[in-house]
């Protein structure tokens, strides 16, 4: 019987990936299982460093798009080698602050880097792991600036400063398209409340591990 899960949240910023983690992370130590939460850039102390260049606001720091997907990918197979595939061999849950796809949204359609180029390096660093559930919360732009003006920090954020209107609609085109090719996608309207969100994740979730114990 599998007992390790990979679950990932996708979606554009300011969705409610980080308010609905916090929850279901809640939600799994009543049910007394066995996670690791992930986030992306970052869980690692390379992953961690990367983060931080690529949010930084220097204004001597350049990244272009190519560079920025070669550090976006180097954090990922680290913290794949590091931390994802040893927490799965013990049995764990995995859960991910963004991955592949998010690579796949921003680098791909955001910032429209050759699709084949950004499939195959995305496919590589992937290997063998199996991705078994996708939470993507889906949300109009205008409601996702007005949460994220709510956040004190979010003017400052280099990744965020960038994310016009244009690309928006590229990532979120992007996150579409993958709705509707992976089975493993779970489309969640996050323009509801955060209750309603978290409860159809939780009945999705449940029926996942109905599936693991067959
Ligand atoms: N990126 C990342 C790439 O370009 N390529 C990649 O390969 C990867 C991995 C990451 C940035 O990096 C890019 C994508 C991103 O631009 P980040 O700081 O990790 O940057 O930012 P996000 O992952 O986007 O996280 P955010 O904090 O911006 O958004 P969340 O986590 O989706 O949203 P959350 O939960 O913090 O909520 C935002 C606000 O909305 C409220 C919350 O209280 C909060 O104030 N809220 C709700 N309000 C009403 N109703 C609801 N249902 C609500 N849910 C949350």
């Amino acid at each position: 019987m599998k007992n390790s899960l990979l679950i990932t949240f996708e979606g554009l910023d300011g969705a409610g990936k980080t308010t609905q983690i916090n929850l279901f992370q809640q939600y799994l130590q009543q049910l007394h299982l066995s996670y690791v939460y992930l986030r992306e850039p970052g869980g690692t102390v390379l992953g961690e460093e990367i983060r931080t260049l690529l949010k930084s606001t220097r204004p001597d720091l350049k990244i272009n798009d190519l560079a920025e997907l070669l550090l976006f990918s180097a954090a990922r197979a680290e913290i794949i080698a590091e931390k994802i595939k040893p927490a799965l061999a013990a049995g764990k849950i995995v859960i991910m602050d963004r991955f592949i796809d998010s690579t796949l949204a921003y680098q791909g359609g955001g910032r429209g880097l050759d699709v084949d180029l950004v499939n195959s390096l995305c496919r590589n660093i992937l290997g063998d792991l199996v991705i078994d559930r996708t939470y993507y919360l889906d949300l109009p732009r205008a409601v996702a600036l007005q949460r994220l003006q709510q956040t004190s920090n979010a003017a400052e954020d280099r990744l965020d400063l960038i994310a016009d209107g244009e690309f928006w609609h590229r990532v979120r085109s992007v996150y579409l398209h993958l709705q509707k090719q992976e089975a493993r996608y779970l489309l969640l309207d996050a323009t509801a409340a955060v209750p309603v969100v978290q409860a159809q994740i939780k009945a999705d979730f449940s029926q996942l591990l109905e599936q693991m114990k067959r």
